[in-house]
């Protein structure tokens, strides 16, 4: 087969990408390892910066978001008794959108047809070759038969463990790593939330999150030890730790149910650079990684599928390379702010176990200069809203 751009992975980074390509009349496919059903199973972000929701918008297919997604103007910062509310629609004028990855990525795969994008799933052995040059191309397996895809570009949105990064020579890249001493264990219940905005929580015994799916569904973390197993968290200790973390106002509103999930996921923060070599362009996970404090995974992956699309509809269409030549710097500007943000809200957010009195006073002083300073919560606000691409 011989198309414009072979995107890898149909996770949200590579089906926003295909149908922002196919939109502009820029021939593409999609290759996928999983089923469509394995990719929806899998319970990730829920909360939306302005760049997701209008990336969707400018598809047209942002109707159940719309009227299913949850506008938040808010969210908190508990620390023990004290919680401060991060009023981010009054500091910045805008608002997040809490939708889940999952319901986001049902839209876009529900699309594919109606848009003629092309997705190849439960493809195996999917390889990249001569990606340095201006005619690579992919190979991959799927019923016993090898396929072949020749492109103009290829474009690597296979996440963390996929094999686009690893196309890059080690010795053109640099990647840097900082891995976190716990991991988030979450739970998604069809209860209604214990609160009406998302609450971050730091307590003595350790980090907690109080979010949400719709009015219906819960999704609450707490951070445990990387040693942990989820079979040492019954439904029941996981609710009762959320309860001591999030304080007595939450407990006091807290609906227990049954788990329909409930997973560990360790934390780090990862980039790889540059997201550009030769023809071959990164997007989302398969570049990099920031901790989930802060919901930015999601939101960094469009933004960089924004940029990609912009530069590759420019090389089809105007005979403009300069985007595409530009591409690392352009994306990776944006992905140090949020590793930023994601790490320092991770910092002051959770009890590490090498903190001692000092750290410990380290936090309560920030938070105190967060409760009183406008201008250090309209930092956070404008951080957490999204900032601009
Ligand atoms: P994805 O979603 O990982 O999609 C990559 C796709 O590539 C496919 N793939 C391959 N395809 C072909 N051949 C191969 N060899 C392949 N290898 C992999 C995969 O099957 C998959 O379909 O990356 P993308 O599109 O860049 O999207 C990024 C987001 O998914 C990610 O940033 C966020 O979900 C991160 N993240 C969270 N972010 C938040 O903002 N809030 C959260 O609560 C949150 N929870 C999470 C998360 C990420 C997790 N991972 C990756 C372990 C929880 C987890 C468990
Ligand atoms: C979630 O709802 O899964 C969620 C929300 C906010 C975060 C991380 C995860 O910072």
């Amino acid at each position: 087969m011989k198309t414009r751009v072979c995107i890898i992975g149909a996770g949200p980074a590579g089906l926003l990408l295909g149908h922002l390509l196919r939109a502009e009349g820029v021939e593409c496919v999609v290759i996928e390892r999983q089923t469509p059903d394995y990719i929806l199973g899998r319970i990730r972000a829920g909360v939306l910066e302005e760049i997701t929701v209008s990336l969707m918008a400018r598809l047209g297919l942002d109707a159940r978001l719309r009227a299913e997604g949850l506008p938040h103007g808010g969210f908190n910062l508990a620390d023990g008794e004290r919680l401060i509310r991060i009023d981010i629609a009054d500091l910045t004028g805008k608002q997040v959108v809490v939708y889940g990855q999952t319901e986001l990525t049902r839209d876009l795969m529900a699309a594919r047809e109606e848009r003629g994008l092309e997705v190849v799933y439960e493809a195996a052995d999917v390889a990249l070759h001569d990606v340095e040059s201006d005619a690579p191309f992919v190979t991959y397996t799927k019923d016993g038969t090898e396929h072949r895809v020749d492109a103009r570009f290829v474009v690597g949105c296979d996440g963390f463990h996929g094999p686009s990064r690893k196309a890059i020579p080690a010795g053109v890249a640099k990647e840097y790593l900082r891995e976190y001493p716990f991991g988030w264990l979450g739970i998604l219940a069809d209860v209604p939330p214990c609160n009406h905005e998302l609450i971050y929580a730091n307590h003595e015994r350790g980090f907690a999150l109080a979010s949400m799916r719709s009015e219906s569904r819960s999704r609450y973390y707490v951070d445990v030890p990387l040693t942990d197993r989820v079979e040492e968290w019954s439904d029941e200790r996981l609710w009762d730790e959320l309860a001591i973390r999030l304080g007595p106002e939450a407990a006091a509103h807290m609906t227990r149910g049954p788990a329909i999930e409930k997973s560990i996921a360790p934390l780090r923060s990862y980039v790889f650079a540059p997201m550009r070599h030769g023809s071959l362009l990164l997007c989302g996970d398969a570049a990099h990684i920031v901790p989930p404090t802060g919901a930015k995974g999601l939101n960094l992956a469009a933004s960089d599928v924004h940029y990609a699309a912009e530069a590759l509809t420019g090389y089809f269409r105007r005979n403009d390379a300069e985007a595409i030549a530009a591409y690392s710097d352009t994306a990776l500007a944006r992905v140090w702010k949020s590793e930023r943000f994601s790490w320092s809200l991770t910092r002051l957010m959770h009890r590490f176990p090498e903190d001692g009195p000092f750290e410990r006073a380290m936090q309560v002083a920030e938070l105190d200069y967060i409760a009183s300073s406008r201008a250090a919560q309209t930092a956070i606000a404008e951080n957490y809203v999204g900032l601009p691409v």
